[in-house]
């Protein structure tokens, strides 16, 4: 099988891990599925080659023999289902280890990703100051709710799984702002997901299209 995913070209972040082919590259790696990377610009990424696999014009893409996907969930299941590794063989531990790919993505990302675009976008807004403590408050309310059911356990559910993959990638976004050093447990529960030697190779790749040290894929 051969699988072709899509990255920036030049990431805003230089390649750290935080653009969302990074998941996808973890997921691969996890799984041991080869891949070739295709590599977009901005303005490349709103043309009709590129938006007749993503309709929003954004990254990563996912293709494989005859079949082209897009969000980042999608492309995670997708793998996990037809690969060993990342989602377990009990089907209620299956179920619960896709209900957390769900919660990373709809309950735990979007307050993050509100906090991220606080600090970046509207840093220049008078009423910035009054607005990020509120945004901030309801990032802290999910990493509360999420560490309390974390507890000390090593991850979300059982065995390391796609859902955990999802959460730590999701947290990731998070750590440069400080908040998550004040939850230890997950601060080492992120810890935990960039150690996999999955992850390291990942985040390699990301990190060598960026910095022009190797080929993209
Ligand atoms: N819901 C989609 C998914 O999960 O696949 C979201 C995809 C998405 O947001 N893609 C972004 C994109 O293509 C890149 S990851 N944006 C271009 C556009 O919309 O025009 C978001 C991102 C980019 C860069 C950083 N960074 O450098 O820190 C962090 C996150």
């Amino acid at each position: 099988m051969t699988v072709t995913i899509t990255a920036f070209d030049r990431s805003p972040d230089g390649g750290r891990g935080l653009a969302r082919d990074t998941r996808i590259r973890w997921a691969l790696e996890e799984v041991g599925q080869p891949y070739a990377v295709r590599l977009v610009s901005f303005q490349a990424l709103k043309e009709p080659a590129h938006l007749a696999l993503h309709p929003f014009g954004q990254i990563p893409t996912y293709e494989e023999d005859g079949l082209a996907l897009f969000e980042t969930g999608a492309i995670v299941l997708h793998l996990a289902e037809r690969h060993a590794g990342l989602l377990p063989h009990d089907a209620h531990a299956r179920a619960r280890a896709i209900t957390w790919i769900f919660a990373a993505l709809n309950t735990i990302e979007p307050p993050i990703l509100e906090l991220a675009n606080a600090r970046i976008l509207e840093s220049d807004k008078p009423w910035h100051q009054v607005r990020l403590p509120l945004v901030e408050d309801r990032v802290r309310d999910r990493l509360d709710q999420l560490s309390a059911r974390l507890g000390d356990a090593d991850w979300l559910d059982g065995a390391f799984s796609a859902g955990d993959l999802m959460m730590v990638s999701v947290l990731l976004r998070v750590k440069s702002s400080g908040v998550l050093n004040d939850y230890p447990t997950l601060a080492a529960y992120v810890a935990r997901g960039e150690s996999r030697p999955a992850y390291q190779r990942a985040f390699a790749a990301q990190l060598a299209v960026n910095t022009g040290q190797l080929p993209a894929g």
